[in-house]
């Protein structure tokens, strides 16, 4: 309850908050993360889920990469939470200027958020491999096996950062400037280990570090604040 006090304050003081954020956000949502014990490296596939999620996998075993993108990556029914909706709210009061998430699920543009720097991409969006067209996850929901581009018949691949790939240079831009301009960086639901977004925070000179996450990470000694529960519990007592 202390922690959630001091919270409450710092987002008072501060018109400079920017939040760093990963899969942990949006497991109130029903999404699983991947390094929970339910999270999707827990569980069992055919393959271990960080071979499917790269550049070289997609291109050499398409169907089975499809396989697990329509069955465990898109999230159906996901609406945003009161970590997704405080967001949008702190933006909306000019209090936040930016989210930077690592997840590609959308919950927080469909929470109101604007100012969101997607790290790894998007699953909403997807293009033709070969044309460029682009395709919306509905698209991709409805397609049988591989999803085609339907002018040019070349592979449709989702518009996400897989492993192998390269982050976009604008996003990581961004995301330094939005970081090292903080005065109050929050991160929350990020295990910190997914290189090169979690180095981004190391660009943070601002007053107030706060960590919210329901695990330890390798950055709890450098918070001056760690918050140890489930970030939708906490953003709902904050706002
Ligand atoms: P991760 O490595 O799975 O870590 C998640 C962290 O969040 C863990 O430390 C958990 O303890 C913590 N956590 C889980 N639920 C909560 C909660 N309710 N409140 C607070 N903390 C919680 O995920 P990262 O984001 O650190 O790793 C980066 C990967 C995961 C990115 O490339 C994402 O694209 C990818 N991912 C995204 C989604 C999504 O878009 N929703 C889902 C699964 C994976």
């Amino acid at each position: 309850m202390e922690k959630i006090e001091k919270l409450k304050s710092l987002i008072n003081e501060s018109n400079n908050i920017v939040f760093f954020g990963g899969a942990g956000v949006s497991t109130e949502s029903g999404i699983p993360d991947f390094r929970s014990v339910d999270g999707l490296y827990n569980q069992k596939f055919e393959y271990q889920p960080e071979e499917i999620l790269s550049h070289n996998f997609f291109f050499k075993h398409t169907d089975v990469y499809y396989k697990f993108h329509k069955t465990r990556l898109i999230s159906y029914d996901a609406k945003p939470n009161d970590c997704h909706l405080g967001l949008a709210e702190l933006e909306r009061l000019g209090k936040l200027k930016a989210v930077i998430t690592q997840n590609i699920d959308g919950l927080h543009q469909m929470a109101g958020s604007k100012n969101v720097v997607e790290l790894h991409g998007s699953m909403l969006r997807n293009y033709c491999t070969k044309c460029k067209e682009f395709y919306s996850v509905d698209y991709i929901k409805q397609s049988e096996g591989i999803p085609t581009c339907t002018k040019c018949g070349s592979i449709i691949k989702p518009d996400i950062v897989l492993y192998g790939e390269s982050l976009n240079q604008k996003s990581i831009q961004d995301a330094i400037r939005y970081i090292s301009e903080a005065e109050l960086l929050i991160i929350g639901g990020t295990s910190l280990v997914v290189y090169p977004a979690a180095s981004l925070i190391e660009y943070f000179r601002g007053d107030n570090l706060v960590l919210i996450n329901k695990g330890e990470t390798p950055r709890d000694s450098l918070a001056d604040l760690v918050i140890r529960e489930p970030i939708g519990k906490v953003f709902k007592q904050v706002l």
